[in-house]
């Protein structure tokens, strides 16, 4: 079981870091490909309908910027679930990326995660619990991800109320 991250280009990458060093962190394996639904489209089908559910994923996260259509044609071309990423490039921020990322026609769905920072953490978060869905042992490290992080609030708030006195 793996998960697809595929960019539109490979000026999405630095932002995807963390997506792919969250998913490692749980030990899943993840292919990373630029492939774009505009200036490579049959390359994406390829990848979406046959090599990638040969090699074993489960689970596509798509990333991109601008007139984002990458996650909603991998949508279109497969059963298994997708999650959106839209990039928050310059000129217009993001809003045009998450627009187009999320505004996707009923029946053919994109879960889509916010712009900035937390959204391709969040896009392997999601990543996780749906491939914890059938393995426990993943279950448990996602359990165990959600008492560290709530731990690291606890610390947080403990340091804030000493500074304050
Ligand atoms: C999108 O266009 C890509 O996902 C990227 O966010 C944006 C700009 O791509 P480059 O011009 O940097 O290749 O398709």
């Amino acid at each position: 079981m793996s998960v697809a991250l595929l960019m539109g280009s490979d000026s999405d990458f630095p932002r995807l870091e963390e997506c792919v060093a969250t998913l490692k962190e749980f030990g899943v394996d993840v292919t990373a490909r630029v492939l774009s639904a505009h200036r490579t489209p049959d390359d994406v089908v390829q990848f979406v309908e046959k090599d990638g559910p040969e090699s074993g994923v489960k689970v596509f996260l798509c990333a991109a910027g601008g007139a984002a259509h990458l996650a909603g044609v991998v949508a279109a071309h497969t059963s298994l679930p997708v999650v959106g990423i839209p990039m928050d490039n310059p000129p217009l921020g993001g809003l045009d990326s998450l627009l187009s990322t999320a505004q996707m026609p009923g029946g053919v769905p994109v879960a889509t995660v916010g712009t900035g920072r937390g959204g391709p953490v969040n896009a392997a978060l999601l990543a996780v619990r749906i491939l914890a869905l059938g393995d426990e042992g993943l279950a448990e490290r996602l359990k165990e991800f959600r008492s560290g992080q709530t731990e690291k609030v606890h610390a947080k708030d403990a340091a804030l109320q000493a500074k304050l006195g």
